[in-house]
């Protein structure tokens, strides 16, 4: 089935005049950036928002940037930092959150951060969120994160 959907897609690429492109050259333009360590703070009924945490790895030579993203669980999702402010933590969106080439950021809690706006349901320890984050190259990641105990703040 394989070789006859292969023999027949070289036939169209000849009639057209074109070249196929080799698997190979296409794997070579995957995401230069990764995820690992994703997790999303649990929120009790009524509490409309949430956050979610993760560590971002560019593996490229250029300075990629985080610029947004949507969870499955809430309407709008916002990039955002918390700083220290006249001493109080205060948060606030961010446009783009830009990872080193080579090198990695770390959204935690205290620190970066995805917010996530107008949750339609609790969200329980044992839930999934499915996440999907848009970055300044065009290319987008799809990620599955586990709901976990709230830890420090937002
Ligand atoms: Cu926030």
């Amino acid at each position: 089935m394989t070789a006859i959907a292969s023999t027949s897609l070289r036939g169209i690429a000849a009639f057209l005049g074109v070249t196929l492109i080799p698997a190979i050259a296409l794997s070579a333009q995957a995401a230069t950036v990764t995820v690992r360590d994703v997790w999303v703070r649990e929120a009790a009924a009524g509490r409309p928002t949430t956050a979610a945490f993760l560590i971002l790895e560019n593996k490229g030579d250029a300075v990629r940037a985080l610029i947004r993203g949507t969870a499955s669980v809430g309407d709008t999702l916002e990039l955002h930092e918390m700083k220290r402010d006249n001493g109080m933590m205060r948060m606030s969106p961010v446009a783009r959150i830009e990872i080193p080439a080579h090198g990695e950021v770390a959204l935690r809690p205290g620190g970066l951060h995805l917010m996530i706006f107008g949750l339609k349901a609790p969200l329980t320890v044992g839930d999934t969120v499915a996440l999907t984050l848009t970055f300044d190259d065009g290319k987008t990641l799809s990620l599955k994160a586990p709901v976990r105990a709230m830890q420090g703040m937002p």
